[in-house]
């Protein structure tokens, strides 16, 4: 069996400290969560990051300092966030591709995102995906929707992407599509073969689609920024108690996790 990636969504845009004190939510807090989580074989961090008020910030000398710092002590894959904010520039969205990482997510289209819209009109996705390809940062193809796939076979088309692959199927969230095996199943009969992918969801479809993924012999992502509690009711005291569950149900099915040399191979890092 592939042995498995987890990517660690640790902060993302939205949340606050007032939603759970365990967020990592300035700098210095998101660095040491990195660290931690490295520690316990988290492969790859999705990065947001937050300032020194604990404000979601595509500042390139805040977000250079972290990205910096994190490759510094740990050898975590780092997947800057190209999503940012619904309310950030396309610009600013653009100029996290100046950084120096390995991947970053492109998300395929538009979706109701909370009261707002994460807009993704085809232009800004082609742009983002031109810069990835001519840079060499793997882009992690995120599909909140079927038809983002649409989007996807479209850039295939324009040779804006070089394979193999990689996708983020994420569900659950309010007004996107549903967190079930049928939606899934749905989805991966549209992946090209030789793909890979990682499953996530967000609340608690967080442990519905990481059980499918790992069902299928699929990859994970999770993390506070899909999803704040351990188990109903109870937060989890930080991305490592969720990077732990993984771990867990991993062990159980006696899949062993991907080495950084292993996981750049299944992902065709360039
Ligand atoms: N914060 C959302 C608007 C991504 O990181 O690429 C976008 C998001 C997706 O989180
Ligand atoms: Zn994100």
């Amino acid at each position: 069996m592939v042995p498995l990636i987890i990517t660690a969504a640790g902060v993302g845009a939205e949340l606050t400290k007032k939603d759970t004190p365990y967020l990592p939510a300035n700098p210095q807090e998101i660095i040491n969560e990195a660290i931690t989580i490295s520690k316990m074989g988290v492969q790859i961090f999705h990065l947001h990051v937050r300032d020194g008020n604990e404000k979601p910030t595509l500042d390139p000398k805040i977000v250079g300092e972290v990205i910096a710092e994190i490759k510094n002590k740990t050898d975590l894959i780092l997947q800057i966030s190209t999503g940012g904010d619904v309310k950030d520039s396309f610009e600013s969205r653009l100029s996290t591709l100046a950084q120096p990482i390995s991947m970053a997510s492109l998300t395929l289209g538009s979706i109701n995102f909370g009261k707002n819209v994460f807009l993704n009109p085809l232009p800004l996705i082609e742009e983002l995906a031109k810069t990835m390809k001519q840079k060499q940062i793997k882009p992690e193809l995120e599909i909140f929707d079927v038809s983002m796939m649409d989007t996807f076979y479209t850039l295939v088309k324009k040779e804006l992407l070089i394979p193999p692959y990689h996708f983020n199927i994420i569900l659950g969230g309010p007004g996107w599509l549903a967190a079930t095996r049928e939606n899934l199943e749905f989805i991966l009969s549209q992946l090209p073969k030789n793909s890979s992918w990682s499953g996530s969801g967000i609340g608690r479809f967080q442990d519905t689609m990481i059980d499918l993924a790992l069902e299928k012999g699929a990859h994970v992502r999770t993390g506070l920024e899909d999803n704040i509690y351990l188990k109903k009711g109870v937060l989890a005291k930080g991305n490592q108690e969720l990077v732990q569950k993984v771990l867990e149900k991993a062990k159980k099915l006696g899949r062993k996790l991907a080495s950084q040399e292993e996981t750049k191979k299944i992902l065709g890092l360039y």
